[in-house]
């Protein structure tokens, strides 16, 4: 197909004249011609269509001949309307779980914290709805097929030939202009024929406007039900009453012909060129509003959004989204060079032939800024976060209700947001927090009875829900191995020091960050309680998230102090008091943290040398389970490391050999990053490339299966969830780059099968950009690019210096906020086996100080 498409380009310049025209202006970067996901046949399944977005409108585009199909989305579209779900029975029964768990029984404490402690499941994220359009094409007769989705520029094109004419369509979301624009043209005058269509899979009604403009309007059901027992499955009520409204307003411009209206579907004949132009808008009016009684109308802002699109050209508009994406697109370059055989391949052959040990090196790069383009296309200011379908879903009922899953998806969602340099993107996240710790409060009062702080537990939605999931005991299936966890909040938290980190920002750590984290920080205090066994603080009930304990051929779902638990507390305590040190605002309750931060239940090594999931040595070498949260402190957590908590790291590493390589994508793209942080570059490749595996969407694999990435490169979990796109990305950055020690350290799990290569713009903690070049497996030169100035430490493989720059071996604590964390306590059991073995090139550190704007250059000694 090579041949083809280029025989195709050279023979048509029309097209690329009419493309670059205008262009010159806003590209100001240069492209990378393989940065495309390309294929030579339209998409038959939706995990074979393109994704485009802005973050607040999303499309999968398919590319079809005769019959093109935009599946659409907004961000906003749920179904449901604000329901606390919170339950008042708990403060009378939570004393009654924990005795029984004191006592050893637990599975009493499951019984009674299923029956009066568990809430409703969240509302789902649904569909808005679909533009079709139908060509008089015959689909047997095209030929010269190509689409593509750049990720140079976020445009999708589809080309072909047909009935000798040669078709283009372009199509992108802007988020400068809230629209979806598409262009359609022909290198043949007039001939440019067809019909457009909206539709939706939720109640809708249309009608046109005139003779180019159609406008959707819809209402989403108050109610999507959980489980397929359910009676109702899927409850509407009148249009005035509660579920959401929509709008979809469809604009046509043509240049000749003409655009004719029938039956509510738009013709267009004979013309040379045609935009559409596409808004959306819900009644959401807020995570506590009503949308269907206190809602906003969609329709003014769909109207203005069309109104103020259609009036800008074509290439207004183009260029415009070009500017906008590409400054934050084009901030990371990643090369690990190219096979030029490979390349001249569909996207969708390079990774079903993807092997690691003839690796297809630009697939990983183009899978690693996919990630990213990703991110910018789910989540932007002003959007809600990236759930766990990111802004692209096409079921009215979709897998796990598309929604925030905060025991690990939505966080990974925003692992690669300060490390690949889109900070901006990180912010739908902290703007949930505030909604949620709102909510937060009243479930922490009314299931607890605890009147300070807040708390979040397995998942969320739009609303914000934050009280406990499990349908109140009215699900058989429900589980307390998930709905008696109420960490979630606590979890998002770290995400917010995490940004202080990367970016110094000390009015965002006053004003955003610490409040909320000091609010969870105050639930989990209130949370802990003393063990009467062993008096540390411990919590109870607990779990491991999605996981049992299996003991003694018994079976439980809760007991004390899970690993996690205490993992995330004591992050979160170490991080409040951290920022109550920066901000020197909270002294009483840094005192306070501190207090409890020690008398925390520590880590324990178990019987087989693993880090101890459960507050027992109760581990079985034989569990596979996906979820491995008792390695939080290894990743995204800090306090478990190498360099730091060697002893500590080494139980982690058994604990990762005993749980296996293979599993669901998220849980691979986990592993990933925590082989990175035990510094074995190539463990992390071969999951790497275990993450490659080939998923057919038309063979639909059972959900727990092994995962792997279908054709449109979403990561299958399967089913499609892209938390595994995202946090795949942040695992890749991790190898190259890490900054969690209180120092930057370059290449610290470089790969051999990455021998050669670079990458520029990626970020470290300190607010550092850094570009690294390395070759035959050695770093060649550093760039490092100081945002704020402060002391530079600087880890790397071999010995360096700083050109121009008197730097010193690293002694002491790192003057920067990067400041190295306190060591963790740890209980080693006398009869554990020999720890795993964890010893690498520790390399060489350096410290030198660094000017606010200037870029220092790297280059070994
Ligand atoms: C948790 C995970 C599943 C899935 C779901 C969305 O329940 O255990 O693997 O990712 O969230």
């Amino acid at each position: 197909m090579g041949f083809y498409k280029l025989h195709f380009l050279k023979k048509y310049l029309f097209f690329a004249g009419l493309v670059s025209a205008g262009l010159a202006t806003a590209q100001t970067r240069s492209n990378d011609a393989n940065l495309k996901l390309w294929y030579t046949k339209p998409a038959t399944a939706w995990e074979e269509a393109l994704p485009l977005g802005n973050a607040t409108t999303g499309a999968m585009v398919f590319g079809g001949v005769s019959r093109e199909h935009y599946q659409l989305n907004d961000h906003n579209l749920w179904s449901g309307y604000p329901e606390a779900g919170n339950n008042p029975q708990g403060p009378w029964h939570l004393p009654e779980v924990r005795k029984a768990v004191f006592d050893n029984d637990f599975e009493k404490a499951a019984e009674i914290w299923k029956k009066y402690l568990q809430g409703p499941y969240t509302a789902r994220y649904l569909p808005l709805g679909d533009l079709l359009l139908k060509f008089n094409f015959k689909d047997s007769s095209f030929t010269h097929y190509y689409r593509d989705l750049d990720l140079n520029n976020a445009i999708s094109t589809v080309r072909f030939e047909a009935d000798g004419v040669h078709y283009l369509r372009e199509s992108f979301i802007s988020y400068s202009d809230k629209v979806m624009v598409v262009r359609i043209a022909a290198d043949k005058a007039g001939a440019v024929n067809f019909t457009a269509d909206l539709q939706s899979k939720l109640h809708y009604s249309i009608a046109n406007e005139g003779n180019n403009k159609l406008i959707l309007k819809g209402k989403a059901p108050s109610y999507v039900a959980n489980r397929e027992s359910e009676p109702r499955q899927v409850i509407y009520n009148e249009p005035e009453g509660e579920g959401m409204n929509f709008q979809i307003n469809l604009g046509i411009k043509n240049t000749g012909g003409s655009v004719t209206t029938l039956n509510n579907v738009l013709q267009v004949t004979g013309a040379n060129e045609v935009i559409i132009y596409l808004t959306e808008a819900t009644s959401f009016n807020g995570f506590d509003k009503s949308p269907g009684l206190q809602g906003k109308n969609p329709a003014a802002e769909a109207d203005a959004g069309l109104l103020a699109a259609s009036q800008k050209t074509y290439q207004q508009l183009r260029q415009r989204h070009i500017a906008d994406y590409q400054r934050l697109f084009k901030r990371v370059d990643f090369n690990l060079g190219d096979d030029s055989v490979m390349v001249k391949n569909p996207t969708d052959e390079r990774l079903e032939n993807f092997n690691t040990d003839h690796p297809d090196k630009q697939l990983q790069t183009l899978y690693y800024q996919y990630g990213r383009y990703l991110l910018i296309a789910s989540s932007r200011p002003g959007s809600a976060p990236a759930n766990l379908q990111g802004i692209w879903n096409d079921q009215v009922s979709p897998p796990w209700g598309s929604n925030f899953t905060t025991n690990i998806n939505t966080e990974m969602n925003y692992w690669l947001a300060e490390n690949t340099n889109l900070s901006e993107c990180h912010q739908p996240l902290f703007d949930f927090l505030k909604e949620l710790a709102i909510n937060g409060a009243v479930t922490a009062k009314v299931n607890y009875n605890i009147n300070e702080g807040w708390v979040e537990h397995h998942n969320t939605d739009i609303w914000a829900k934050t009280s406990t999931v499990g349908n109140f005991d009215h699900d058989p299936k429900s589980s307390v191995r998930w709905s008696a966890w109420p960490m979630g909040g606590a979890w998002m938290s770290l995400h917010l020091y995490d940004h202080y980190l990367f970016t110094g920002d000390k009015l965002f750590l006053r004003k955003t960050a610490y409040p909320l984290m000091k609010g969870a920080a105050q639930f989990m205090l209130h949370w802990l309680v003393i063990d009467p066994q062993t008096g540390y603080l411990v919590t109870n009930p607990s779990t491991s998230p999605e996981n049992t304990i299996k003991t003694n051929g018994k079976e439980y779902q809760v007991a004390m102090a899970s690993t996690m638990d205490m993992s995330i507390i004591r992050e979160l305590f170490q991080d409040c008091i951290s920022s109550a040190g920066i901000l020197n605002n909270d002294p009483a309750f840094a005192a306070q943290l501190k207090a409890a931060y020690n008398k925390l239940y520590p880590f324990h090594i178990g019987r087989l040398g693993q880090l101890q999931e459960w507050f027992r040595d109760w581990d079985d070498p034989a569990d596979t389970h996906r979820h491995i949260s008792h390695l939080f402190s290894l990743f995204p957590g800090r306090q478990i490391s190498v360099f730091n908590t060697p002893q500590l790291a080494a139980a982690a590493k058994q604990s990762m050999i005993y749980r296996g390589d293979v599993s669901t994508g998220w849980s691979m793209a986990w592993k990933v990053n925590w082989w990175s942080r035990m510094h074995d570059g190539n463990h992390a490749y071969k999951i790497l490339g275990a993450a490659f595996n080939y998923i057919d969407p038309l063979q639909k694999k059972g959900q727990m299966s092994g995962g792997g990435t279908y054709p449109n490169l979403f990561d299958a979990h399967p089913p499609f969830q892209i938390d595994g796109n995202l946090g795949g990305t942040a695992g890749m950055t991790e190898m190259l780059l890490q900054s969690q020690n209180g120092e930057i350290e370059l290449l610290p799990a470089l790969p051999d099968a990455w021998a050669d290569g670079s990458i520029k713009g990626i970020k470290a903690r300190g607010n550092f950009e850094v570009a690294i070049n390395w070759a035959q497996g050695k770093l060649s030169k550093a760039t490092i690019k100081s945002i704020i100035g402060g002391n530079c430490r600087l880890r790397t493989p071999i010995p360096v210096k700083v050109i121009g720059i008197r730097s010193k071996p690293a002694i002491g604590k790192n003057k920067n906020i990067l400041n190295a964390l306190p060591v963790i306590p740890v209980y080693q059991k006398a009869d554990a086996a020999s720890l795993a073995d964890v010893s690498f090139n520790k390399g060489y550190v350096i410290d030198f100080a660094t000017e606010k704007g200037k870029t220092y250059t790297i280059i070994p000694k």
